[in-house]
């Protein structure tokens, strides 16, 4: 292979029995792989990602009996119910692999033939426990009262005449590729359980079971099948096109294997490098468990407790916010790789996601978009501004945070990449109260240059963030990362971008941008009742659920966020401020909030914006109020109205006129609305 072109990235997903529908594990799993393939093509490499379906279990047999379907086509079925799920969450993988297929079929029963003329494998009795719903043997230590202590799950005493792996001969090899590879077991506290795993020495395995119409034959014993964790690891190779495919090493090893940590230490982390190790087939470069979503501390999924649905949970997503589908499924993205810990195991809540997408998406980068695009509209145009000087704190931390979101990706952490991105995100919303750009725009209108300077930068960094933050999320969001760069006159697609697009100073001054459209509406309805949470669930996964027995999704309590709850008052536009730290009760009531009732308001003359308003608030002599709500009300339709005043603001001069406090008002996307109470109460009465 040429230098100058680098190895194809090949990442794979575990192949997912069809024992029951895809739930939010399986789907944070796969929508990982998916984000970092699309990183190592942002960092212009070609990936290749692989995702399939486990289908020779005696546990999918037994599903499909219990429904009462011919086995194929019950897994024919559930297999599309996969790719389906998968392609609605802009999961681009390259290849489906399922175990029934020829291609794989082929591929594991050469594999076993050659590790049987290779001497590794012999016939021989066994005599032990076997885990139906595991679909693994266990030692008489590992089982206690006829149950796996590992799992918890039921075994039955086996006794069979099987054919058995020399796993034995490779624990010395094992720790050595280990100890010589510290990049081999990700993360490093699950590398040492394979070290200890492997210390306490390795026994052959068992890989065969009688047959019973279900499963790939041992070649010339066809009264065997063969066992199917050895039959499903082996997926990895066939899908490269091993053995009959003269460029399957094109794509082998796998850069990296990614699944949840109740696979990897026996069979990615022990098992599989031993069966390559024993055809001298080079070993995988890297093997990443992560931890589990869990309901009320228990593992949840196809067998325990119940997760909710990918699509399900993406409809509720849209519904409640007003987004589309589709980019509520990349909000689903963004809110399974930023809610998990990767390497530990992690509560699964509904009512959390929906407060991390308030948070997070519709107020953090909506804020940020929709800020920087109405100031744009409003003090450039809508054009991007050419500029003398680059904020050189900005461009800074911009660097910075591609260096540390860099190294995140790399340890598949991508929480933390996240955590990165939203760093700088956060910067930009408090920066922009900083610089406060409405007053530079004032100065800036009397003649300041120096003023219209400053602004220009400001707006300029603001909008060289939203196409940064744009590219570093794509991996994440790549439908909502296209809609923000439209935004901000940039039509190329983000899968077209690379990571030296991340450079400073990408933005053409002279390009047009577009009114603020909010790609993450705020959702109003954070509360999630036993009802919704049922009706998310996996339902009908064909064997191993019984709605009576069902659990229902328990969401734990959400842990509160610093930032406002949406519809939180704000004050008009110009003054917006981003989510404050939080106060005791005394500070809040050092502002005096009054009803009061509008007896006139009028425009101000050479002022597009502001209405002068008389207001009665219950006190001596009626309050004289300007309000910049012109573009959103007319005078005559506010006589009469109630509204909430700020009483003991400190009196402040506009076009010659003293405004006496200020009005309340919700800020929906750049436009005032005006807080009202909701029946009519006497002027004056206080508001806390
Ligand atoms: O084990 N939290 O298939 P499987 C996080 N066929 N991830 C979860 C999860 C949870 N609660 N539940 C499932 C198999 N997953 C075998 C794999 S590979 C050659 C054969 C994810 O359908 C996680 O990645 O039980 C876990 O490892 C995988 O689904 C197990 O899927």
């Amino acid at each position: 292979m040429l230098d100058s072109q680098p190895k194809t990235y090949y990442i794979t997903t575990p192949i997912y029995y069809v024992n029951g529908l895809p739930h939010v594990g399986s789907a944070f799993t796969t929508v990982s792989c998916d984000v970092l393939a699309r990183y190592q093509r942002l960092r212009g490499r070609k990936a290749w990602l692989l995702t399939g379906t486990d289908e020779n279990a005696t546990k999918v047999q037994e599903a499909a009996n219990k429904a009462n379907v011919p086995t194929q086509q019950f897994v024919d079925g559930l297999a599309v119910a996969y790719a389906e799920c998968w392609k609605r969450l802009h999961i681009d993988f390259d290849d489906f692999i399922r175990t029934t297929e020829p291609r794989h079929v082929r591929a594991v029963q050469e594999f076993f033939s050659r590790l049987r003329d290779r001497g590794f494998i012999y016939l021989d009795a066994y005599e032990g426990w076997y885990s139906v719903s595991d679909e693994t043997f266990y030692r008489d230590s590992e089982v206690a009262d006829g149950i796996a202590i590992e799992t918890g799950k039921p075994v039955v005493r086996t006794q069979e005449q099987n054919w058995f792996f020399r796993l034995s001969a490779f624990g010395d090899r094992l720790l050595s590729h280990i100890q010589e590879n510290p990049d081999f077991l990700l993360p490093e506290f699950r590398r040492n359980e394979v070290i200890g795993f492997i210390g306490e020495g390795l026994r052959d395995m068992s890989i065969t079971r009688p047959y019973r119409g279900w499963g790939i034959q041992v070649p010339g014993d066809p009264a065997n099948y063969i066992y199917v964790w050895f039959d499903a690891l082996i997926n990895y190779l066939a899908a490269v096109g091993w053995p009959d495919d003269p460029n399957w090493a094109e794509k082998w090893p796998a850069d990296l294997h990614f699944m949840g940590k109740e696979i990897f230490v026996r069979f990615h982390a022990t098992l599989w490098p031993a069966m390559l190790m024993a055809l001298d087939i080079p070993l995988p470069k890297q093997v990443y468990a992560h931890g589990w979503w869990t309901v009320q501390g228990a593992k949840g999924g196809k067998t325990g407790a119940s997760l909710p649905h990918p699509t399900r949970l993406t409809r509720l997503l849209a519904e409640r916010s007003g987004t589309t589908e589709d980019l509520a499924a990349d909000a689903l993205r963004y809110l399974l790789c930023r809610e998990m810990n990767y390497g530990l195991d992690t509560e699964f809540s509904v009512e959390n996601c929906l407060r991390r997408y308030n948070t997070d998406l519709a107020n953090d980068l909506g804020n940020l978009l929709n800020r920087t695009l109405n100031m744009l509209v409003r003090y450039c145009d809508g054009v991007v501004p050419a500029v003398t000087s680059h904020d050189p704190e900005i461009a800074a931390l911009s660097l910075e945070v591609q260096e540390e979101t860099a190294r995140a990706f790399t340890e598949c952490r991508l929480n933390a990449a996240l955590e990165s991105i939203w760093r700088l995100v956060g910067r930009m919303n408090k920066y922009i109260d900083e610089k406060a750009p409405w007053s530079l725009a004032k100065a800036a209108a009397t003649g300041d240059e120096a003023a219209r300077e400053a602004l220009h930068t400001v707006l300029y960094a603001c909008l060289e963030v939203v196409r940064l933050v744009s590219i570093l999320v794509s991996p994440f969001l790549p439908v909502a990362a296209d809609a923000l760069l439209a935004q901000i006159g940039l039509s190329d697609p983000v899968a077209a971008a690379r990571w030296e697009d991340l450079a400073w100073v990408g933005l053409t001054p002279g390009t047009r941008v577009s009114p603020p459209q909010p790609v993450f509406p705020r959702i109003q309805e954070l509360t999630v009742d036993e009802k919704v949470l049922h009706s998310l669930g996996s339902a009908n996964p064909p064997a191993e659920s019984d709605p009576a027995k069902e659990k229902v999704n328990i969401v734990s309590e959400a842990v509160p966020e610093a930032s406002p709850k949406p519809g939180t008052p704000v004050a008009p536009v110009e003054t917006m401020t981003e989510a404050a730290p939080p106060i005791t009760i005394d500070d809040f009531m050092k502002v005096q909030l009054l009803i009061g009732e509008v007896l006139s308001a009028e425009p101000v003359a050479n002022a597009t914006k502001l209405l002068r308003l008389a207001v009665q608030t219950g006190e001596d002599e009626t309050r004289v109020i300007l309000s910049g709500i012109a573009e959103y009300y007319k005078p005559e339709d506010l006589v009469g109205k109630q509204v909430v005043v700020v009483a003991n603001l400190l009196p402040r001069k506009m076009r010659g006129i003293e405004s006496q406090g200020m009005l309340l008002a919700a800020d929906v996307d750049g436009r005032a609305v005006l807080v009202h109470p909701d029946t009519v109460v006497p002027p004056g009465s206080r508001v806390r």
